[in-house]
């Protein structure tokens, strides 16, 4: 059986939870870095109001004992602060009260009001809210420290935010990560970072939002996670589909995916060998996947977010409550999740590598996955009388 989760929980409701399962027994879980991704979530230039309210931390409820995994699943939950003020609103009295009947353009809200039957947007929004993302940052931060464990290492940055795009990078080094951490908008260079705030100051004063893009990378991966062999086993597919399902996420590019205008002989890594290195390659337009199936190469993947549907100076939409025109409800939100973002595609991504390496490696035992890898890789070295 490999690694599966599900999330539960309103963005006003009582609590967000999830159930991690397939977890390998003897994994040392460090509760505070999971606490340290939940606030990592929470920053970024250009958040709104719930964050202030929110101090986001997981409590463990099964799966751990004395900070070790058991093999059995993992419950978790972060509660909603915020919940307090919205108990009357999220309670059975309030049915038959105000309702939101005016979608939004771009929220799930008409999709889903038409799709579930409701007559009130709160019943689709409530779910629909990326408020849901805290669950999957606890979820990605579990794998995070599996894939630790076994010398994988996954981060981001921001690479876009409007119209002002960073860059093409390689993985960021240890003291650029370190300046990622510390900027509000998750990036090393400073210059950068002045320029998107610009824009998200903009956008706040037009009463507008906007979205941009994130960058993903994965070092001391293994070559051969994912299989081509069928297309829900391609890695890629998997990882473009993982972040697909972060709410606002409208495309995925793997490494040098969008460049269209290179020619064959430009764009792939061609292929060399020595007894010292085996099997490399100088250039990594592949972004570490070639057939479905990691290179051994840093992986390196784009998400690209929409603006957030939600502005002070909202759209033209149409009341369900009349079928009058109106203009699109407001609720407080984000004018730009964008760092946000890169934090939940981090968790995404970790997930997904974390699923891959254990249906190639593994075992009741995190000691168990680690012998497999070891003979693996001792299959592979350039020594091996291949
Ligand atoms: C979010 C919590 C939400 C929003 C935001 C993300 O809380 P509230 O609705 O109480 O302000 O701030 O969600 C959206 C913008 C959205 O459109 O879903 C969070 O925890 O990240």
């Amino acid at each position: 059986m490999s690694l599966r989760y599900l999330t539960a929980g309103e963005s006003h409701g009582p609590a967000l939870c999830a159930i991690a399962e397939g977890f390998p027994a003897g994994l040392t879980v460090d509760f505070a870095a999971v606490d340290q991704d939940l606030r990592r979530r929470q920053k970024g230039y250009g958040r709104g109001g719930r964050m202030q309210i929110e101090t986001d931390a997981a409590q463990f409820l099964s799966g751990i004992r004395g900070h070790v995994t058991l093999g059995s699943p993992i419950a978790m939950v972060v509660w909603n602060k915020d919940h307090e003020s919205w108990k009357e609103l999220m309670s059975p009295a309030a049915r038959g009260g105000p309702r939101f009947t005016r979608p939004r353009p771009g929220h799930a809200d008409l999709a889903g009001l038409l799709k579930y039957g409701f007559d009130d947007a709160r019943d689709v929004l409530e779910r629909a809210s990326a408020r849901s993302t805290a669950a999957t940052v606890a979820l990605g931060a579990l794998a995070r420290q599996l894939l630790a464990r076994f010398g994988v290492r996954v981060c981001s940055r921001v690479g876009a935010v409007g119209e002002i795009a960073a860059p093409r990078d390689t993985p960021p080094s240890d003291a650029e990560l370190a300046a990622i951490e510390a900027s509000d908008m998750h990036v090393e260079a400073e210059a950068l970072a002045a320029r998107w705030r610009g824009v998200v100051d903009r956008e706040r004063a037009r009463g507008g939002s906007i979205g941009g893009a994130v960058e993903v990378f994965a070092t001391g991966l293994p070559v051969g996670l994912g299989s081509y062999v069928h297309p829900d086993r391609r890695l890629d597919s998997r990882l473009a589909g993982a972040l697909c399902g972060i709410p606002a996420i409208r495309a995925v590019e793997i490494g040098a995916g969008t460049r269209v205008d290179l020619p064959g002989d430009q764009f792939h890594d061609p292929i060399y060998w020595t007894a010292e290195r085996g099997y490399h390659r100088q250039t990594n337009r592949s972004g570490g996947l070639e057939g479905g199936v990691t290179t051994g190469a840093p992986l390196q993947l784009r998400a690209f977010m929409k603006p957030i549907p939600t502005m002070t100076t909202p759209l033209p939409t149409v009341d369900i409550a009349t079928h009058e025109p109106a203009q699109a409800r407001y609720e407080r939100s984000d004018v730009c999740a964008v760092p946000a973002a890169a934090v939940v595609a981090e968790a995404v991504v970790a997930w997904e590598l974390a699923a891959a390496l254990l249906e190639k490696f593994g075992g009741d035992t995190v000691a168990d996955v680690e012998k497999a890898i070891e003979a693996y890789v001792a299959r592979l070295r350039p020594d091996a009388g291949r």
